[in-house]
């Protein structure tokens, strides 16, 4: 399923975002950017050891911010980490600070002038994010974006699973009912 915003496509993608070969992979890392499991753990094993490597040099990363290295084994040439907010601690700034995690990864994208990027679902495994709510924060921001900045061309999100496609399917409906299309 996508949309079009513009000139920029947002597509709905099921399946596994180490497999894609976008310019970026954004991963759902935590405060260290050391590693850890879900996706995270998914996207350094692609990477290889490399990429901890690089990862050790950043200094970690505030929630809410994104920092980006190189993609090493992976097919995509980048990797942009965010770090979600955990849903229970955040409280009601959860929602700013899922929105700032898209938000700032594509102002990285865009920085290195990267003009494809995919996106897992930030903060609905460990962090517990309930789907229904993070998949309309997501898009909504990334929506945002795309309207003020014309260089970013195709936002994928590659979502884990039939329950988190649907979620964000449903979301999609919601804000773009007369533009989204199944395909
Ligand atoms: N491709 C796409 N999505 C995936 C993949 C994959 N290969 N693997 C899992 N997901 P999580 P968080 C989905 O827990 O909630 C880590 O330990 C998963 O189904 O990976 O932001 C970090 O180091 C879920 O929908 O990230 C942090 O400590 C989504 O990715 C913490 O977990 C996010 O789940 C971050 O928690």
């Amino acid at each position: 399923m996508e949309a079009r915003v513009g000139k920029a496509v947002i597509e709905l993608l099921q399946g596994d975002i180490t497999e894609q070969d976008t310019d970026a992979i954004v991963n759902a890392a935590n405060r260290t950017l050391l590693g850890g499991g879900g996706v995270d753990g998914a996207i350094h094993r692609a990477a290889g050891p490399q990429l901890l490597a690089e990862c050790r040099t950043l200094g970690g990363c505030e929630t809410g911010g994104a920092k980006i290295t190189r993609g090493y084994k992976l097919k995509a040439k980048h990797v942009i980490h965010t770090v979600g907010p955990i849903y229970h601690a955040a409280g009601k700034k959860a929602p700013e600070l899922l929105a700032s995690c898209y938000q700032r990864s594509l102002e990285v994208a865009s920085a290195n002038k990267l003009t494809s990027i995919a996106f897992p679902s930030i903060s609905t495994g460990a962090y517990g994010y309930p789907l229904e709510e993070a998949a309309p924060v997501a898009l909504k921001a990334v929506l945002d974006y795309l309207k003020s900045h014309s260089d970013i061309q195709r936002v994928s999100f590659v979502l884990f699973g039939k329950d988190a496609y649907q979620a964000y399917q449903e979301a999609l409906r919601d804000l773009w009912p007369s533009e989204s299309k199944s395909n």
